[in-house]
């Protein structure tokens, strides 16, 4: 009688199939740990929620995924948030550079900005399950660069609003192109030159084309998986607590496999033929001018809100 009594008010949710969009390769670091996390997901569940990672922009492009999570075609997925600065300012503070240029400070980044961009994308229908950051970004090229003077003119690629916003700053001609597609846009010579991590490089094996790598470290932007708050409130409790559960677990993972395999991916592109190098003090000096202008434009749009920010993380 209890028994049936409980069923009745927790009635068994039945087996639930999600589907999980991602913009980088199966072989990208964070896809892999999204691999573990659907498989825990899966454990922790007894198969319960079924999680199937469409990794490469193959199910929505990298681009389109916020929006298929917020519109319900997808129950969650990954973004890169400064690709939504455009948005909210507040989403391309992790792609401001020379704001916070090590793991540490992106931690410390992310401390003071968790909850208003929690706040935003639950606005928006959305729940962050967990970030990781990519690895510092750095200047690949073509040519050698000495200075910002010879980025002037060169086909800039860029993934988010601010590596725009860096192009047109050093006189660049800014082209957006996604991870997914930046070896043919390689290939074709549709760009030349870009800022990213290693671990792009790598994924995108650069190397055919692209001789340079300047490990400026300007910044470590992040991946966010998010969850429609409806597929997530649909969830049974015990449910939602595996999946927060191995979300925790995926954010700790993430972060600490990032910072790992950064040395491991600058040394396979000195393998494969890179010149890797810190970039000259002139080059370094020149793009922190250009963090601390995209810091104050920052503030002009976020005002007192965005002020508190800056002043927590640098407090
Ligand atoms: N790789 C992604 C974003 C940041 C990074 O390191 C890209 O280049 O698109």
């Amino acid at each position: 009688m209890t028994a049936a009594l409980l069923s009745l008010a927790n009635p068994v949710m039945a087996q639930q199939k999600w589907d999980m969009p991602t913009g980088y390769p199966a072989s990208n670091f964070h896809t892999e740990n999204i691999q573990q996390f659907a498989k825990d997901v899966d454990q922790a569940t007894a198969g319960k929620l079924k999680i199937t990672v469409h990794d490469g922009g193959s199910l929505f492009k990298a681009n389109e995924i916020k929006r298929a999570v917020q519109g319900g075609q997808a129950q969650l997925g990954e973004i890169i948030i400064s690709g939504y600065s455009n948005e909210n300012p507040l989403f391309g503070l992790d792609s401001i550079p020379f704001l916070a240029t090590s793991y540490a400070e992106a931690q410390k980044l992310w401390k003071v900005s968790q909850a208003p961009t929690e706040a935003a994308l639950a606005k928006q229908g959305m729940k962050v399950l967990y970030a990781v950051a990519w690895p510092p970004q750095g200047i690949f090229s073509a040519k050698p660069i000495q200075s910002t003077a010879d980025l002037k003119g060169v086909k800039w690629r860029a993934y988010n609003p601010n590596t725009s916003r860096i192009a047109q700053l050093v006189g660049a001609q800014p082209v957006t192109v996604q991870a997914a597609e930046l070896t043919q846009a390689l290939a074709t010579g549709a760009v030349t030159t870009f800022m990213t991590s290693g671990a792009t490089g790598y994924d995108s094996k650069v190397w055919e084309q692209v001789k340079y790598y300047y490990d400026v470290s300007a910044w470590l932007p992040k991946n966010l998986v998010l969850v429609s708050q409806k597929a997530f409130d649909s969830l049974d409790q015990s449910t939602k607590a595996a999946l927060t559960k191995a979300a925790e677990a995926a954010e700790a993972r993430g972060w600490k496999v990032s910072a790992e395999k950064n040395t491991w991916y600058l040394e396979q592109l000195r393998k494969n033929g890179m010149t890797v190098d810190a970039g000259s003090p002139a080059l370094r000096a020149e793009l922190k001018k250009i963090g601390e202008t995209m810091v104050a434009d920052w503030v002009k749009q976020t005002g007192s809100d965005g002020q508190a920010i800056i002043d927590a993380f640098r407090k």
